[in-house]
Formats: C-alpha cells, structure tokens, sequence
C-alpha cells in the first residue's frame, strides 16, 4: 500500500559547461531522499533536466562554431554529458525534461499567452541593468558595489521593448507565504528574501527579451522570446503534463512535495515562482529547501577560476558510492561546506573502509571460519542476554526513527550520524564478546558465538537498509555479503530486530571499501587537476601586435645575421641559459647566451643557422659576456610558455644580413 505521492525535483542545469561537484550534490542529495521515500512507501516522481535557453547558451555556441542546439546537445547527451554523470552516479531521476523539448516550448507558449490574458503580463519599456553570466536584470538599488548582487560582475545598461510580470500585485502574498508558512526553508533564508528582496519592493518582473533569439518565442509577438526563469521554472509543471499532451501527471503529482535548490536560486523559486502559480491559479509547491554550497578554499567553484571538481575522476577513482556518501555526510545541507580531497579520502577511510567495511568483513570472516558459512538454527534467541546484547539491540531496532527523523526535516548528514553510532556500537561489540576468546571452546561457547554473531549481522543489516538511499550498488552487496534475502531488506524489516532469518549464510566477499592511500592518492588528484586545469586554458595564445609605431630608421638599425652554431653548453649554475659559440661570418666566434634551457638541449643546436641581433650592447649574465641575442617564436598552450628557435636554411652561409 502506498503511503502517497512525493514529488522531489532538482534546479534544472544550465548545459554552458560540463557540470561539476556542486551540481552533483545536489543531484545526489534529492536522489537520497527519492530512494529514501521510495523505500519507505512513497509512489515517488523525481525529476531532473537541463534549462537549455539564454544569451549565455546563444554565447557559448557561436563561440564554439555550432548552433545552440547542437552545443546543448553534446553537453547533456554526450559522451560524459550530464545524462552520463547521472547514469554514473546512480541516479534514479524518473524523468529527465529538456527545456528545447517540443512539448515544454508548447506549454510555455501556452502559460505566457494565460499570464498575458489575464492581465498579469503587459507590455513595456526595460530600462536598467542587465548581468549577462546570470541572465538578470537589476535596477540600480538591486546592484552591489555597482555590480550584479549574484555573482559580482559587470553589468551593462540595456534597454528595449519587453513584456512585464505583476511581480508586485503579488508582494503581499508572497510575504505572507514566505513568513506565516514554511514554505521555505531553512528559515534563515526567510529574512534574507523578506529583507533583501520584499521590503525595499517587489517591481515587476521583465519576461521577456528581443536583445536575442536563443529561447522560447513569444508566439503572439514575433521578435521576443519569453525570459529564461519563466521558460525554466514552469518546468517543474511542464514535465508533469500541464499545458501539454505529452504527460498526463500533473493530478497526481502537483504541488510538488518539495523542490531542492542552491541558495543562490531561492529568489527565483521563493517569490517568482510562487507569484507565477498565484497568477495562474495554479496550487503552491510545498516547500522550496535551498542548500548550501560546495566551496573550494573557501570560495564558490567556478570554471573560469579554473578550479571545479571533476565528479567523474571521483567517482572513478573512490567510487560511486563513496562519493555519494561523501557528499551527504560531510555538508550540513542548509549550510555551505569546504570540499577537499582529503576529507574525502578521510571519510572513506574512516567511516565505510574501518567502520563499515571490517564491520561486514570481520562478521562474515568469522561466520565462515567458526561455522562453515552458516549460523545454525535458533541462534536468534539468547535466554539471559547480556546488557550490551540488549543495549546494541535497542539501538539497532530504534534507529530507524531517529533516522527518519532526521531524513524528513533534510538533515542528510544528521540521520547518517545515528546510523553510524549503531555501526560503531556494533564494533564495540565485538570487542566486549570477544569472538575469537569464545571460538577457543565451540563445545562450550559455540551457541554463545552464534548468537553474538548473528546480532552483529542483525544490527548491520537493519544499517545496511537505513544506508541504500545513499549507498544503492554497495548495500545491495553488503545485503549478500550478510545473506539478507528480500524481506530482510525492507523499511519494515529496518525496525524489526530479528528479521534476517537465522538460518542465513553470510559469505565473505569482496572488500565494499578499500582503503585509500592518502599520500598517493592526492599526489594523482593534484596532477589531474593540473592537466584538467591546463586543458581548460585557451590552446594556444600569442601577444597581441604592438600599435605603437617605430620609425624606419630606428628600425633598419638593428642588425640581424645568421649564425652558426659551433658550441653550445649549459651555463654553470643556471637552469636557464645556454651559452652558443657562434660563426657570425666575421672569422671571430662571437658569444651569446639564452634563457632557453627549457626548450632544448645543447646538442640538437650544433651546426644549425639561427637568427641574431648582433649589434646590441653586450650583458653579462652569470660572469659570462653574451654580444647579442638569438631570435625565437614565442607563443602559450594550455597556459605554457613554448618556444621555437629561428631556424633559417643551412644553405645561408653564415654573417649573411637579413633585412
Ligand atoms: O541555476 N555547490 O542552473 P545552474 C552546491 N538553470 N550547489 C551548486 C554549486 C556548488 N558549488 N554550484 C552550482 C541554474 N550548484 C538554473 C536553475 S531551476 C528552474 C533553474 C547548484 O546549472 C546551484 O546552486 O547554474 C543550483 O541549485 C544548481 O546547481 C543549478 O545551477
């Protein structure tokens, strides 16, 4: 019997850049809660997707010499797009929109033309500021420092025809909801709305734009398309089926139970999407819940500082499941949080390889050496248990309400905290009884170990059913491993003691989470993200030309020679110069030395015809004289400074004058 409906969405992203961490945990974060409501009863709809319209799209495509369409479709459905990431992260989204999909342009149409017919939109001039990364318009108090509240940069005036929302018929309503309800949440963000954005004024909403043509036209008014937060935030309903033929869910599943956000988008979901839905008469999500971010050293991720985590070189490396727990049990998920790969690699360590993992293996290793792989019957039961028999029991047995407790307010890291004093209950456990002492006289004690051994699997399993919601591929392992059949692996099981039946045959198999070496494993990471850093710097860049003029005379002073290489060696004590004996044609070596040890070793040089300047002033450098200078083509890839000798046909007799 189903318990309801629960409707959990994700933001839609945008498709501008591969996605990275942050993205993923968000991702990962509803994912848990979706398995953790399917698990315990709920008919469940998640639903992710991409928000693939805007200037920042139309941008990015000509940049890369392909249409908007192609560019967002190689990122979502490509080769290690965002269909794959979460294909690899085991996301269990039951639906996944595109806002280019035919029947989401349709229903916006459709919604636009319903805003506009009933009085809500109306036709204007937009004059203000306009902050093209965020795709947002600002009024001038709205601005920072002179610069786009969100995310600090430029912005530029603009001005042009455009469609407006009543935002402010609908300010009172919104406060209302935002403050006497708990709509959103944490509450905290509460004031940063009221405050910021309510009380200075609510002014209506610019919903559309003519300045470009990526996004869904206006299809009453050729020339405008609809504003990129109206197109994206109607696809929570769009994707249900409302306005469109394509769904046929919208009864069932609207209002949404609850939308997950990043803290920079509550604005966008906590006042214009509900004064959206007041204005289509349309029933209120639930809860909007904005999360924290992901920061790294402390600030935001952003591609161009050159510094996102790559969730696919995770999760290859540690896997899947490590990272998914990662992500939920480190952040408190109404807070920002600093993401390193050492706390990584530690909570693996820690938790799932020493807790968790010789939990499993220690209890499976001795079922297999002390009873041939399995409890013999009636081990369940003990007439007299011990007080820590009773005390792990209890624990174990009540965890799932603390856990639930927990899951329902969104508190992730909470409910995986109680599931991990049960874990670590249970390897006190086994040190108080002793398995390996007991084992010394099965004749005498060998009940004894059977019991104690098959609460250690009880109180694991009933972990391992609280842990699948955030650790799907390995719980179903760990279930194996304990010889959980199906029944043992319920909601309902979770609060039973006993429910694994006593005649199970646990197996010792693979290790769930091996440990990680810390040192190694760094070292990898900070070189792959050397090199992703380095791929994500333009490919080749060269020094823009000089605009200053020289005078020809000045010019035709310089006297440039080819020269021929008859020595070449490393400087003493410099790993940059090399000092070149040089055939200028005048019979008399001439001497040079260049900062070029970098790019060459001494001995490709000899006999090779080169390009000098030879008649500037001599230097020293390092003791030694150098009478002129070697001519190179300069340019950077990937950030690296790359340098190539001028190299002139061997054919040049020496001391000839280039002009
Ligand atoms: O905002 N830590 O898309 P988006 C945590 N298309 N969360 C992060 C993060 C980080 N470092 N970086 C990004 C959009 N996010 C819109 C949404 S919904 C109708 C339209 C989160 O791809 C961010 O907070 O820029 C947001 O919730 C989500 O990723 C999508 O960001």
């Amino acid at each position: 019997m189903s318990k309801g409906k629960f409707y959990i969405t994700t933001p839609i992203y945008y498709p501008s850049d591969k996605l990275h961490i942050g993205h993923t945990y968000c991702t990962v974060a509803t994912d848990a809660m979706a398995r953790y409501k399917r698990l315990s009863g709920y008919d469940v709809m998640f639903l992710t997707g991409t928000d693939e319209h805007g200037q920042k799209i139309e941008d990015k495509a000509r940049e890369a010499g392909v249409t908007p369409k192609q560019y967002v479709d190689d990122i979502v459905e490509g080769p290690r797009g965002v269909k794959d990431l979460w294909r690899l992260m085991n996301i269990s989204n039951d639906r996944f929109i595109r806002t280019t999909d035919d029947y989401h342009v349709t229903a916006i149409q459709r919604i636009f033309k319903k805003l506009h017919d009933n009085g809500d939109i109306y036709k204007g001039t937009y004059k203000g500021k306009y902050c093209k990364p965020c795709e947002s318009f600002w009024t001038e108090s709205q601005l920072v420092d002179g610069k786009c509240p969100d995310c600090g940069r430029e912005v530029t005036d603009a001005e042009e025809e455009a469609y407006f929302f009543r935002l402010s018929k609908y300010a009172g309503k919104v406060r209302d909801l935002l403050e006497n309800t708990d709509f959103l949440e944490p509450r905290s963000r509460v004031n940063e709305m009221v405050n910021n954005f309510i009380k200075p004024g609510l002014e209506d909403l610019c919903v559309s734009r003519t300045s470009f043509t990526w996004g869904i036209p206006v299809d009453f008014d050729p020339g405008h398309v609809v504003y990129v937060w109206v197109d994206a935030l109607s696809n929570y309903i769009t994707a249900l089926g409302f306005e469109n033929d394509a769904y046929d869910d919208y009864e069932k599943y609207w209002p949404a139970d609850v939308h997950f956000v990043g803290k920079e988008i509550v604005r966008f979901h906590s006042i214009i999407w509900p004064a959206m839905l007041m204005s289509l008469g349309e029933p209120l999500p639930k809860k909007v819940y904005g999360h924290g971010w992901l920061l790294l050293d402390g600030g935001k991720m952003s591609k161009s500082k050159g510094n996102v985590v790559d969730p696919y070189i995770l999760a290859e490396k540690f896997g899947v499941d490590a990272l998914r727990f990662f992500l939920l049990r480190t952040f408190p998920f109404g807070s920002d949080g600093n993401f390193s790969n050492e706390a990584l690699i530690n909570t693996i360590n820690v938790d799932l390889a020493n807790d968790l993992g010789n939990l499993v293996s220690r209890t499976t290793a001795m079922v297999g050496k002390y009873f041939g792989g399995k409890l013999p019957a009636g081990c369940r039961d003990w007439a007299q248990p011990a007080p820590f028999d009773t005390e792990l029991k209890e624990m174990a047995s009540s965890l799932r309400g603390r856990y639930e407790a927990e899951m329902e307010r969104f508190q992730f890291q909470n409910a995986l905290e109680e599931v991990f004093k049960v874990i670590q209950r249970a390897n006190k456990y086994i040190d108080e009884n002793a398995p390996w002492a007991l084992a010394k006289d099965m004749d005498q004690n060998g009940p004894r170990l059977a019991h104690v051994l098959y609460n250690l699997l009880e109180a694991t399993r009933i972990c391992g059913v609280l842990l699948t919601p955030f650790m799907p591929g390995s719980m179903a392992k760990l279930f194996d491993q304990i010889g959980a059949d199906e029944a043992a692996r319920t909601w309902d099981s979770a609060a039973v003691w006993g429910s694994l039946s006593d005649d199970a045959a646990p197996k010792k198999g693979e290790n769930l989470f091996p440990r990680i070496d810390m040192d190694a494993a760094i070292r990898e990471l900070d070189a792959a993200a050397e090199e992703a850093k380095k791929a994500a710097l333009p490919p080749i860049e060269i020094e823009p030309q000089a605009t200053e003029f020289v005078d020809f005379d000045t010019f035709c002073k310089s006297d440039f020679r080819a020269v021929k290489v008859k020595a070449c060696t490393h400087v003493k004590k410099s790993d940059k110069l090399l000092c070149f004996t040089l055939d200028d044609g005048t019979g008399t070596d001439r001497q040079i030395l260049s900062g070029i040890a970098k790019w060459y070793e001494p001995e490709q040089l000899i006999g090779k015809t080169l390009v000098a300047i030879v008649n500037l002033p001599p230097r020293k450098m390092m003791g030694l004289a150098s009478n002129g200078m070697l001519i190179s083509a300069v340019h950077r890839e990937h950030g690296e400074e790359k340098l190539n000798l001028l190299m002139v046909s061997d054919d040049i007799p020496a001391g000839a004058k280039m002009c």
